[in-house]
């Protein structure tokens, strides 16, 4: 058992919950302006995670819960957000419901076909299967959010590395806003 502060999202650290930190340093490639990334100190701590895992990675039929807390700020008008993934078992999904601030859950299929859902304190998503997913703060303060998935997901970098999301979260005139992404 673990416990949860539902003020804050965060677990009460343990040994079966993993923490990580993704900094500026660590998104090379992932915002579009890579020389505005580069005026920026690489030390900046993006989003943290903390994922609690009561089985090994890879086990049939359990779930993992965690919790993600991406900091406000942007890469030129890119907004704060996390790296992204495709599930490498592709047809396993995922809830998220976010806990406090304002985002954008950012989802595309497999034909690239990209659209965002607003998140705001008590939203509920659902990620459907075969269908990357990451998370933008599009507001000025942090956003915290808890996600239970599959332990035989598994996470697949590699193609979002590759060949990014079809659009991004971009500041226009103060809004939030889904841009079709340069090819
Ligand atoms: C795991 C789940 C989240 C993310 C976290 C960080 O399936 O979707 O816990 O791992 O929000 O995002 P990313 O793209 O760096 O894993
Ligand atoms: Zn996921």
């Amino acid at each position: 058992m673990v416990r949860i502060d539902w003020t804050s999202g965060l677990l009460q650290p343990s040994k079966e919950v993993h923490e990580s930190v993704k900094k500026l340093g660590q998104l090379e490639g992932i915002f579009e302006n890579a020389a505005a990334l580069k005026a920026l100190d690489p030390r900046t701590a993006v989003y943290r995670v903390q994922a609690w895992c009561p089985v090994p990675e890879g086990t049939e039929g359990g779930l993992f819960w965690g919790t993600t807390v991406v900091e406000p700020g942007r890469v030129d008008s890119e907004y704060f957000m996390t790296h992204g993934h495709f599930h490498l078992k592709r047809d396993r999904t995922e809830c998220y419901a976010t806990v406090e601030g304002e985002g954008a859950l950012i989802l595309m299929n497999e034909t690239r076909t990209t659209w965002m859902e607003p998140m705001s304190p008590g939203s509920v998503h659902l990620v459907p299967p075969h269908v990357a997913h990451r998370v933008a703060n599009t507001g000025s303060n942090a956003l915290r959010f808890v996600a239970c998935w599959p332990s035989d997901a598994g996470h697949d970098y590699e193609s979002i590395r590759k060949h990014g999301f079809g659009a991004r979260v971009v500041c226009v005139d103060g809004k939030a806003t889904l841009v079709r992404s340069a090819v």
